[in-house]
């Protein structure tokens, strides 16, 4: 069997120098492995936003669903708790699910939903030129912001380990070799696998010269320990000048959601087993 071609002839309007074709190419040879090694990637589904890192979905050659603004892991939740056989993988971004889609996000690192959730975290609103989004460093001056946002962003890093993410990694558009082995342990993940991805925007957030000196590999830590992982998350809170690490934060094995969602209906002897089953589980 000849091996897909992953990279559709689809005409390609991302600008020169953007993050998003590490990641898109990144995701091409994982994918290329996972199919040498057996995988068949009509089980794949990838399922992105509306933004520029949303256009992945038709660079791609797999089967995807271009979502709504802000509605990537609700449509990729679906999917998966429909045919709990499909690999889901939601290319996000930060405009698409730290801020409108945020909700959706806290509540699949809840269940413990088995998806893989990448994000194009580029800190700004590329598709509509260079708003601010949550994860905007203090100060930055945007379309919307011309004298410099008031607000500290968030550090998803952290906010996905108190929302319950089983795997938790960060990862950055120049660290290509790095990124490969997180998107790989991220699809291997049993659970919701989160990977925060410092994303060069060209245009409106060109911060490699602030990243890549500060940038390091978390070499050594143990991503089974929870308060390590939070300890390491708070370093950097994404405007500082602390070293920012990369790596894999956080991993755990963690009953899935949709494990327990097939079969007789909620209040009936097959949920209250499902429930029994969890608890002991969770001890
Ligand atoms: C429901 C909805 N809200 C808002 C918009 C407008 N909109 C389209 S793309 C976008 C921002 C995209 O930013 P981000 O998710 O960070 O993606 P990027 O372009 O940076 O990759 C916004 C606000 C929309 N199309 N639909
Ligand atoms: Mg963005």
């Amino acid at each position: 069997m000849t091996p897909r071609q992953l990279i559709t002839d689809a005409k390609n309007t991302w600008c020169p120098g953007c993050g998003n074709f590490t990641i898109q190419h990144t995701l091409k040879n994982v994918l290329a492995d996972l199919e040498r090694e057996g995988t068949l990637l009509d089980n794949v589904v990838l399922v992105s936003g509306i933004g520029c890192h949303a256009k992945i979905a038709d660079y791609l050659n797999i089967n995807s669903f271009y979502t709504l603004h802000g509605r990537t892991i609700p449509v990729a939740t679906g999917i998966r708790l429909a045919n709990p056989g499909l690999s889901v993988i939601c290319c996000c971004g930060d405009g698409d699910c730290y801020a409108e889609g945020l909700d959706h996000l806290l509540f699949a690192a809840k269940r413990n939903i088995d998806l893989t959730v990448i994000v194009h975290n580029n800190r700004v609103y590329g598709l509509t030129t260079g708003q601010y989004t949550p994860t905007s460093p203090l100060g930055f001056k945007g379309k919307s912001t011309p004298r410099g946002t008031l607000e500290n962003p968030l550090n998803p890093v952290e906010l996905m380990l108190a929302a319950g993410a089983t795997y938790v990694a960060r990862g950055y558009t120049k660290k290509m070799d790095q990124l490969r082995t997180l998107f790989r342990e991220g699809i291997s993940h049993r659970g919701f696998a989160f990977i925060d991805v410092l994303q060069i925007c060209a245009t409106f957030f060109p911060a490699a010269d602030y990243y890549t000196p500060r940038v390091y590999d978390l070499n050594g830590h143990d991503p089974s320990r929870f308060e390590d992982a939070c300890m390491k998350a708070r370093e950097w809170d994404y405007t500082t000048d602390a070293p920012i690490a990369l790596g894999t934060f956080y991993r755990r094995q963690s009953p899935v959601f949709e494990a327990h969602t097939k079969g007789p209906g909620p209040g009936t002897a097959g949920r209250d087993k499902a429930v029994r089953e969890l608890l002991e589980k969770r001890g």
